[in-house]
């Protein structure tokens, strides 16, 4: 058995030898839980998913981290910065944490993802936090794969963030409001709160290490809803199959069927996509 760092870069590579290996741990993953942290840059996902790492080692949990940058070829940059914010467990065998190139033909997903969360798993991590950058529908695609969503937000994010946030508001099961001990954040919670009550809102300060036990009991009791688990599990299974067969199609040279052609006679009516669809799925058969 390679080691798990080999077989996630097997992986990012989209190495062929992976398979066998992914096939055989398989049946030894799903008991994990999934965290997605996601939120714009710089807002301190990864100094909050530092204290959390430290709150769940005390509960003796054992804790996985996959830093995902859709937009980056190549683990580096700011990931770089990700890992830093959580060195001080990096000796700690009780904690993984790994940065991922993700980047795929088909948008900011790539099939690794999956493959990487259950190398997570079978290693026995008992919580994998994935960590995005929130800024397009990539990220937020990758943040709904966790079974729980913790949308991480700070005061003072200027425009362009608000028209951003819509993407963000929708996903988040759980909001933090971060930064808590510089900048003014109450009227962002209440109008988080406004836009679901239902909806826990936490003011943080990741850099203080204040409001992490309430953002944990909050978080420890989306992990009991049962049905919710269960119904983000299957979201995850049905995503990981489309990926899989998309990547497969586009092996065969099938992943985008359409030319340029057919896309614009779509756009000038002269052709609608549902009769475009079957009839390449008659061809396929
Ligand atoms: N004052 C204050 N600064 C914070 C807090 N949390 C994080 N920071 C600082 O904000 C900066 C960004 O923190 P990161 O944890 O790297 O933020 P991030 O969201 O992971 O950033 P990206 O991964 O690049 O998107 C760092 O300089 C942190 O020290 C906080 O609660 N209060
Ligand atoms: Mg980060």
């Amino acid at each position: 058995m390679r080691s798990a760092s080999q077989l996630l870069t097997l992986l990012e590579r989209r190495d062929v030898q992976a398979l066998p290996m992914l096939k055989a741990l398989y049946p030894h993953t799903g008991k994990a839980l999934l965290l997605g942290v996601t939120g714009p840059a710089g807002v301190g996902k990864s100094t909050l998913i530092n204290r959390l790492i430290t709150v769940f080692r005390k509960k003796r949990k054992s804790v996985g981290v996959l830093a995902v940058d859709p937009r980056s070829p190549l683990s580096g940059g700011a990931i770089l910065g990700d890992r830093l914010r959580m060195h001080e467990h990096f000796l700690d065998k009780g904690v993984f944490i790994r940065s991922l190139a993700t980047r795929g033909s088909w948008g900011g997903i790539s099939p690794s993802l999956f493959g990487a969360i259950h190398v997570l798993d079978a290693m026995g991590k008992e919580i994998i936090i994935i960590e995005t950058i929130g800024v397009g529908q990539d990220e937020v695609r990758i943040a709904q794969l966790a079974e729980t969503v913790l949308v991480v937000l700070s005061p003072g994010m200027g425009d362009a963030v608000q028209t951003m946030k819509a993407g963000l508001l929708e996903i988040g099961d759980v909001m933090a409001v971060n930064k808590a001990d510089v900048l003014q954040s109450d009227p962002l919670r209440q109008e988080l709160q406004e836009s679901d009550p239902n909806r826990p809102v936490l003011e943080v300060s990741a850099e203080a290490g204040s409001g992490i036990s309430e953002l944990l009991s909050t978080l420890e009791g989306f992990f009991k809803k049962k049905d919710l688990v269960r119904s983000r599990k299957a979201r995850f299974a049905r995503e990981e199959l489309q990926w899989l067969l998309y990547e497969r199609l586009e092996a065969q040279g099938k992943g985008f069927p359409f030319t340029e052609d057919l896309i614009s006679q779509v756009v000038l009516r002269k052709k609608d996509p549902y009769t475009l669809i079957e009839g390449w799925e008659k061809e396929r058969n």
